[in-house]
């Protein structure tokens, strides 16, 4: 029998993008489901009663939770093709690391750019800053993260990349004249369907953002 494969995910979540482009990537089909966050559905609050968050990943009626461990539970699970961690144990260990430092310090630092104001949220950018300056230097000269090959560190980081119109826009500043060659990356990384297909317009994500503030009454 085919395996059943569910994904519960909201559209622009960077956590839940990525589980799409490593599907995609893996040739893997899927039903998709978009949750509304504000009225979650029982089958998500049954499949993720610890969190209460998407991505869920529901494979034979068996759901899977937390984005990282879908990946490599999905890399685990299809060998076969386009493997997303290194085969080496400190490859796969500096790429968990990475890919930390980008949900927890270079997230946070971004959601501070949209939430703060005045002086908080130009701290904020500095931090965003340095965070994409720091990820560009661990890029180095290589084509991916991964090196020659897109791999997890890439499917992480290329998730935001819809967002970063929205920290540019709310931040005032151009992500071209702080780290070009990053952006270069995200342009290679735009040439692959997985990720073409899958992300969607920065300008979509910020009217989101935009009507997701006015909803709230933030300015
Ligand atoms: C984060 C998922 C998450 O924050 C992961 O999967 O990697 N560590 C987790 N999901 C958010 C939507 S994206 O901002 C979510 O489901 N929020 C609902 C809520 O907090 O109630």
């Amino acid at each position: 029998m085919a395996d059943s494969l569910l994904l519960l995910d909201f559209w622009p979540s960077p956590f839940g993008l990525r589980v799409r482009i490593a599907l995609a990537e893996k040739g893997v089909e899927f039903e998709y489901k978009d949750e509304d966050l504000s009225n979650k559905s029982p089958l998500l609050l049954q499949f993720n009663p610890i969190h209460k968050k998407i991505p869920v990943l529901v494979h034979n009626g068996r759901p899977l939770c937390e984005s990282h461990i879908i990946l490599q539970y999905i890399d685990e699970v299809w060998t076969d093709r386009s493997p997303l961690m290194p085969k080496d144990p400190y490859k796969r260990a500096n790429a968990r690391f990475w890919t930390d430092y980008m949900d927890n310090k270079m997230h946070d630092a971004g959601r501070n750019i949209r939430k703060k104001k005045g002086e908080a949220r130009e701290a904020a950018k500095k931090e965003f800053i340095e965070c994409l300056k720091l990820l560009e230097g661990e890029l180095s000269d290589k084509p991916y993260f991964g090196g020659e090959t897109f791999g997890f560190v890439d499917l992480t980081l290329i998730s935001y990349a819809c967002w970063f119109h929205t920290y540019e826009t709310e931040g005032n500043f151009k992500m071209e004249n702080e780290c070009s060659k990053l952006m270069e990356w995200v342009k290679r990384c735009m040439e692959r369907e997985s990720v073409s297909k899958a992300l969607p317009d920065p300008h979509k994500v910020y009217d989101f953002v935009l009507s997701m503030k006015k909803r709230l009454g933030i300015e």
